[in-house]
């Protein structure tokens, strides 16, 4: 009876042994379940990158592009934390954001400026707290060039000589008089890079071809600002043959309004079609405008600057110093097969032939 009962009791209490020692498991797992993320963020914050992003703001498809472009890149699991900040068009906005990243010590700033002046001071401010800046996409107009670590981007008035080569071998083709091609341009926002490069390259042409360039307003990179603005170019002028759009979103505005004019868009203008031709080519909707012959040639303005930068930030953080200026390859499209190649500076550059 007594070993029965010592035997019964050891059972027993094995079974509390057993009970008490998966309640034990299951409370520390409990527990390390609530702690161990706690932990993991702590120590993966440490070890993170942080990354301040001024953006311009979300004008345009390319933009969006972009913006997406460093989302995708600047992860936690690629090892950053990214701070991004829409500046809705405003320089102000930008100012404030970057003396924020000071404030918040981030490893890095990365600014995509709306216009090129008026960086000296809060640049000098990151200078002074000693966090390297990278500009994308346009460019800083600043009195010492240290006051940035580098800059990545396109060659703006190379897109616009490229866009003014194209209508030129077209007007030859076509045997047009170029004297009297008649020309408005929609600009983007004012002071912005690829404004001020687009804008030049297109006098550079209009010069040496002799165009005569009517009348230019701002688009603002937006559809509904060019709707806008060429909806009263078209109640003003009544001999315009081509409309050069600073960018895609631009040329969807423009052909709204002379669409809505009854007029009709396409490249033959001797037959009093207008003319339109632009920038940035990121969009399915451009393109498919461009193989309808709608947008008569896009000069390719590449938004993909996520990885690029990362690269940048990479070879920073060994210690490599990077480029201080790297311009990005670019085609240009067109669905019209009988303009193969463009030159600019005596270097030949292919059509991309949209079919
Ligand atoms: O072409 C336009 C955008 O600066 C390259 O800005 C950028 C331009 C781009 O809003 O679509």
């Amino acid at each position: 009876m007594e070993y029965i009962s010592i035997m019964k009791r050891i059972k027993l209490n094995n079974t509390i042994v057993l009970i008490l020692s998966v309640c034990i498991v299951l409370y520390l797992t409990a527990c390390g379940e609530a702690k161990v993320p706690d932990t993991q963020v702590l120590e993966e914050t440490e070890d993170l990158v942080v990354v301040g992003f001024s953006q311009v703001g979300a004008e345009s498809d390319w933009r969006n592009a972009n913006t997406q472009s460093m989302k995708d890149t600047f992860t936690r699991e690629n090892g950053y934390e990214l701070i991004f900040s829409d500046a809705q068009q405003k320089q102000s906005n930008q100012i404030t954001t970057i003396r924020t990243f000071i404030q918040r010590e981030v490893d890095y700033i990365v600014l995509a400026p709306v216009t090129e002046d008026g960086w000296d001071t809060v640049l000098s401010e990151a200078k002074e707290a000693d966090i390297p800046v990278i500009v994308v996409d346009r460019q800083v107009n600043v009195s010492d060039d240290s006051l940035f670590d580098c800059w990545v981007g396109s060659n703006f008035r190379l897109e616009g000589e490229k866009v003014g080569e194209w209508l030129h071998r077209y007007f030859v083709q076509n045997e047009i008089d170029e004297a009297g091609v008649n020309i408005v341009n929609i600009k983007g926002t004012l002071g912005a890079s690829s404004q001020i490069g687009r804008s030049g390259g297109l006098s550079i042409s209009a010069r040496k071809y002799n165009w005569n360039l009517l009348a230019e307003a701002e688009g603002e990179y937006t559809q509904a600002r060019a709707r806008e603005v060429m909806t009263n170019l078209l109640n003003k002028y009544d001999n315009i043959n081509v409309v050069y759009c600073e960018n895609d979103n631009e040329a969807f505005g423009v052909i709204e309004a002379i669409e809505s004019a009854g007029l009709k868009i396409g490249p033959d203008i001797a037959d009093g079609q207008i003319m339109i031709v632009s920038f940035d080519g990121v969009s399915e909707q451009a393109i498919e405008l461009a193989k309808e012959g709608k947008i008569s040639c896009i000069a390719e303005c590449n938004p993909l600057h996520g990885p690029r930068v990362r690269k940048i930030i990479e070879s920073l953080e060994k210690g490599v110093r990077p480029e201080k200026f790297e311009y990005v390859d670019e085609s240009i499209y067109s669905s019209i097969d009988s303009i193969r190649e463009i030159q600019v500076d005596e270097k030949a550059y292919p059509i991309t032939i949209l079919k």
